[in-house]
């Protein structure tokens, strides 16, 4: 009994330090969205928020997103071509890569964390669906028939199930079902909106956003409990390539603005001060 609390305790001052340390190695860099330069740009920056880049500097609308398992390259969506497309590029912005090509929108891609798929939404065959396709853009296999929009489909950490939200049922509400389709699973059940959902690091948890707060719930949709409670509205919660912390963003200041706490919702810490909105977080490395 002592010696689980001394753990804790371990556990608990070691969180203290690291959230003093500016080098913690999880959350090294972070690719985010901003509407600074008057159009959606795609940003990199380290993971204290210095050394701002724009990655896409073209004057369409280029939205995240994900990056691949080994943080080498970026999938995102672009209408550069008049349409949302699904492009990737290595993280420094270089070898942009067009992966969809049609007259309709493709949106939402992550990576399958073998990094072989990307699974996207797409309104190719009417409302929006999930697909799944090779990261070359080949191979492309419709997962979802519903009458509503699904869209921002993620991977499970083992790949082997897709968690994602669906209007199916009249507001947007977090699914979960087999990386085929099969086995959907309603997991809120609810009148307010539910995002924007994840998978923890560990495939136990799923993140999410509802109603603008960061909420946290078993893989099933047992035990929804707010996890986060600071001011503002609070949302796109990113789980670091560890676990160990969350990138999400809140209005709290007047504009949307990228912050990191450790999971247990300690030691968080401002890293976006404008200009513009900064939010799609995305944890590089
Ligand atoms: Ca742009
Ligand atoms: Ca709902």
């Amino acid at each position: 009994m002592i010696k689980k609390l001394f753990a804790a305790l371990m556990v608990a001052s070691l969180m203290t330090l690291f959230g003093c340390d500016s080098g913690v190695p999880d959350v090294s860099r972070i690719v985010f969205v901003s509407d600074r330069d008057g159009n959606f740009e795609i940003y990199i920056m380290n993971g204290e928020g210095g050394n701002q880049t724009n990655l896409t500097n073209d004057p369409a609308n280029d939205i995240l997103g994900g990056v691949s398992p080994d943080g080498e390259r970026i999938v995102f969506a672009s209408n550069r071509s008049g349409t949302f497309q699904i492009y990737s590029m290595r993280v420094n912005g270089t070898d942009i890569r067009r992966l969809t090509d049609n007259a309709f929108n493709d949106t939402d891609p992550s990576y399958h964390p073998n990094g072989d798929f990307i699974v996207f939404a797409s309104d190719r065959e009417g409302p929006t669906q999930i697909f799944r396709m090779r990261i070359d853009g080949s191979s492309v296999t419709r997962l979802t028939t519903s009458a509503g929009d699904d869209i921002a489909p993620r991977y499970s950490p083992g790949g082997t199930n897709i968690v994602f939200v669906s209007t199916r049922d009249g507001n947007h509400e977090i699914y979960k079902m087999k990386n085929d389709g099969t086995q959907v699973q309603r997991l809120t059940d609810n009148a307010i909106d539910d995002v924007t959902p994840m998978f923890s690091r560990a495939g136990g948890k799923i993140i999410w956003t509802r109603d603008g707060q960061i909420f946290l719930m078993n893989v099933d949709g047992t035990n929804q409990v707010q996890h986060y409670f600071g001011a503002g509205q609070n949302f796109h919660p990113e789980f670091s390539r560890t676990g160990s912390q969350i990138i999400f963003v809140s209005d709290r200041s007047g504009s949307a603005e990228i912050y990191k706490m450790f999971t247990n919702t300690a030691n968080e810490s401002q890293l976006t001060f404008g200009p513009g909105n900064n939010f799609l977080p995305k944890a590089v490395k």
